[in-house]
């Protein structure tokens, strides 16, 4: 049996076993990323996580062509919000809160234009989309099942926000046995500070719940037609 192929990550090399990788795209909804939305509702510039969009779509096109599964996920709530706990409707003080008529429709409730994911990374067709209630990815959702029928062990993570969902759901993943490798320009916090010390905060310690790398460094190994030239081993 061959060895996976690896990527160059911190702390150490990623494997990619075929078969077994799927890419987690969280929480990439307009409700977080466009001004007018729940994020900016909270005080957050949301230019920040903008810049996450090229990488990323190039990342989910390569993924797509590689023959990865693609996962989305979405946080959001149901229409009479009985799966958002008072505590989560309280916090803070948002000019607009879950729920609130905003300009993309009520505020993080499903079936409402902001609560869907952004046009530029869209669902393919037969892409799941798992909707979370929290912050976890895994928590109150079929994920796990999702993951274990498919085969998948070893998962790429991207999104939003670094600190927070990315955070969270990695945390999660990592306490169920998955390996997870988080693509540094592809998440993103409103937080510069956060963003840093977030990323630092995965991989530290010999790798404590996560490995780190970037687009780049993923991308050829994805798909090796994508490295120059003189990467390519000549046939002996
Ligand atoms: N506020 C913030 O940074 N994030 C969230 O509320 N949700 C996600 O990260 N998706």
């Amino acid at each position: 049996m061959t060895p996976p192929v690896t990527v160059a990550a911190d702390p150490g090399p990623f494997p990619l076993p075929e078969g077994k990788v799927a890419l987690l795209v969280i929480d990439m909804q307009r409700d977080f990323l466009l001004p007018g939305g729940f994020g900016e509702s909270l005080g957050n510039d949301v230019g920040q996580l903008q810049r996450v969009v090229p990488p990323l779509a190039r990342v989910l096109a390569v993924a797509r062509e590689a023959g990865l599964l693609v996962i989305h996920t979405r946080e959001g709530h149901l229409p009479d919000l009985s799966d958002c706990p008072p505590a989560k409707l309280r916090r803070g003080s948002p000019s607009q809160r879950i729920g609130d008529p905003g300009p993309y429709g009520r505020i993080l409730v499903r079936g409402e234009f902001g609560h869907d994911i952004i046009d530029e990374l869209a669902p393919a067709a037969g892409e799941p989309v798992v909707d979370k209630p929290g912050k976890g990815a895994f928590y109150a959702t079929g994920l796990q099942e999702l993951l274990d029928d498919a085969g998948i062990t070893h998962l790429i993570v991207t999104g939003v926000t670094t600190e927070v969902c990315v955070h969270t759901t990695v945390r999660e993943a990592n306490d169920r046995g998955f390996d997870c490798l988080v693509l540094s320009d592809c998440v993103g916090s409103y937080f510069p500070e956060f963003q840093r010390v977030g990323l630092q905060m995965v991989s530290a310690q010999g790798g404590i719940f996560g490995w780190v790398t970037d687009s780049l460094s993923v991308l050829p190994v994805l798909l090796p037609s994508l490295l120059p030239p003189s990467a390519v081993p000549s046939p002996v």
